[in-house]
């Protein structure tokens, strides 16, 4: 009978590696942890009850929210607000920070970003979607939280997670000692230790982008693209197109996989699409934890310096070998536009 290790137990079980924890982000990750089974219970019964659809609202981004995605902040937020241990929540769902200021909050020290709902678009259709989370701490001892301890770089982070709401519902999430991941089980309601250790592949052949924004693309791009298509047996090309457009699934399947995320630039999302602070940080701090990279083209998406909230970023994440690759081609076709002389 092989052991089974419950999430909870093992976020006890890893505190031990950090001398001076009281036990507090073991408490905020529990929390998460709660509303991610809250959240996945509603997920698996859309279009069963009344979840689905638009929820008739629109997000800053200027999305149309659906219900799910509103349903599935509410219930991150509640978590996080009766859990006492967050004193910030920004979400992807509210133009602004939430600042939690209850009693049971007051010694809060973590400040959470959250995407609740990433793919939500998906959910009509039965296709993954997943929440991704990230955890920074405070820099000031007391007061309300200020918006610039919420603008911390990705290096900062504490802890950073998704849940993949999928053929199976996942937890994956790193404290910046590895990563590990656990399965829902259904029967007794807990996510169990199932992928101990999880390290990305240094390389492989599945490159995973939007190949619709293709004449959008920069240059450096649209060259990479075209190298995935060649054939060449030393380098096992052409290699596999798989795009889910749900991010965590085809970051997740990637993890175990190998292979390269690309969200690019392109002529309408000059900034790039996907959001830095609750999107892109939290998967590049899991994924430089696995062993692999996350760039924006030229640099770590860690290093990105915050300005707002709602920062978008291009993102090239996944096997180390193939996001050098892409900005290989990115760096190329800048040089090559380049001005002689
Ligand atoms: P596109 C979902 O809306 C999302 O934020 C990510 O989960 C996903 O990777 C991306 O956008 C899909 O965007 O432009 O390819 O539909």
């Amino acid at each position: 009978m092989t052991k089974v290790t419950t999430l909870g137990q093992f976020i006890i079980e890893k505190q031990a590696d950090f001398p001076y924890a009281k036990g507090e982000l073991s408490r905020l990750l529990r929390d998460i942890g709660i509303a991610a089974k809250i959240v996945n219970r509603e997920v698996n019964k859309a279009g069963l009850v009344d979840i689905l659809g638009d929820n008739g609202t629109t997000n800053i981004q200027g999305e149309g929210q659906k219900k799910l995605d509103v349903y599935a902040d509410g219930q991150f937020i509640s978590a996080l607000r009766s859990g006492g241990e967050c004193c910030v929540v920004a979400s992807e769902e509210h133009d602004d920070c939430i600042f939690i200021e209850s009693e049971i909050s007051r010694d809060a020290k973590y400040i959470v970003c959250i995407d609740p709902l990433d793919g939500s678009s998906n959910i009509d259709v039965n296709v993954s979607v997943g929440t991704i989370f990230s955890v920074y701490r405070r820099t000031s001892k007391e007061g309300r939280v200020q918006l610039g301890e919420v603008l911390q770089k990705g290096t900062q982070q504490v802890a950073a997670g998704y849940v993949v709401y999928g053929s199976s519902t996942m937890l994956v999430y790193t404290t910046g000692k590895g990563v590990n991941g656990f399965t829902l089980d259904p029967s007794i309601g807990e996510f169990c230790l199932s992928h101990p250790n999880m390290e990305i592949p240094q390389n492989g052949t599945i490159y995973s982008i939007n190949e619709g924004n293709y004449i959008k693309f920069p240059q450096g791009l649209k060259d990479y693209i075209k190298y995935c298509q060649v054939e060449d047996q030393a380098t096992s090309r052409p290699f596999t197109s798989r795009y889910i457009g749900s991010m965590v699934a085809d970051v997740h399947r990637n993890l175990i996989k190998g292979g390269v995320f690309l969200y690019p630039t392109t002529s309408s999302h000059p900034q790039g699409k996907l959001r830095l602070m609750y999107e892109c940080n939290p998967l590049a701090f899991i994924i430089e934890q696995a062993g692999g990279k996350a760039s924006n083209g030229s640099s770590r998406i860690l290093e990105t310096p915050p300005e707002h909230l709602h920062q978008r970023t291009p993102i090239f994440i996944g096997s180390t070998q193939m996001v050098e690759k892409v900005e290989e081609f990115i760096r190329l076709a800048e040089t090559e536009t380049q001005p002689v002389g």
